[in-house]
């Protein structure tokens, strides 16, 4: 069987899984999840795979679910033994970045794009999400000025995870031309064989209504 992939068009959450498993070489099945729908009527099979109730979740070829997009991304890497820091030391690495990602990245771009693009959260919100952005950016830059992908010469999920939701930083309004070496990394990224931006390889079922939040 070939792993589903709950997913929305709009989440780049689910982009990172259906990018990961496309630079992989995985065929998987998407099942979009109309993301307008309160949680209690959402399907039932996505509601079993996904704990928490949040796209993407992810039932890989043994029947496992596995939901959180980070912890998606692990768990495709050590599966496929791909994507992947080459030494112990460098998995530590990239799994830091993980975890940097989960608690900086997607909580300000996801939300300010959402903001600017969908349901407007006010700009006091929207100020905030910017500085953190910026912040996350100069993070990143410096990274990215010492080595061509975030740990070491080879792409891995940590770059991954950090670029999702990045190449739609023009729908959170964020010009990403005062970080030239994000800039550059994100290029070096589109060009990956296999690389599909996000809305050519997302479904584009169930757009998101005025009015949603996620
Ligand atoms: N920490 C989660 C975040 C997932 C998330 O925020 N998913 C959003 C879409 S991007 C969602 O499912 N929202 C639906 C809802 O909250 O009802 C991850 O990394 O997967």
């Amino acid at each position: 069987m070939q792993p589903i992939l709950y997913c929305h068009r709009e989440s780049g959450h689910s982009y990172k899984v259906a990018l990961a498993l496309t630079l992989i070489g995985v065929p998987f099945e998407q099942r979009p999840v109309d993301l307008n729908l309160p949680r209690a009527e959402r399907p039932d099979d996505f509601r079993r795979a996904s704990m928490f109730g949040e796209v993407p979740a992810l039932v890989d070829e043994d029947g496992l679910a596995v939901c959180q997009s980070n912890a998606i991304l692990d768990h495709l890497a050590r599966r496929h033994r791909a994507l992947d820091g080459a030494t112990p030391a460098a998995k530590t690495r990239v799994r830091e970045w993980l975890a940097w990602e989960a608690n900086r990245i997607a909580m300000s771009l996801p939300h300010l794009r959402f903001s600017r693009r969908f349901t407007p959260a006010g700009d006091a919100l929207e100020a905030y999400w910017t500085h953190r952005m910026h912040a996350d950016l100069d993070r990143l830059d410096l990274a990215l000025g010492v080595e061509p992908f975030l740990v070491g010469a080879a792409p891995t999920i940590a770059d991954v995870s950090c670029c999702g939701y990045l190449f739609w930083a023009d729908q959170a309004e964020v010009d990403l031309a005062p970080w030239p070496a994000v800039t550059a990394w994100l290029e070096r990224i589109r060009s990956l064989p296999r690389w599909q931006a996000p809305y050519d390889l997302l479904d584009d079922r169930f757009p998101i209504r005025p009015g949603t939040r996620t």
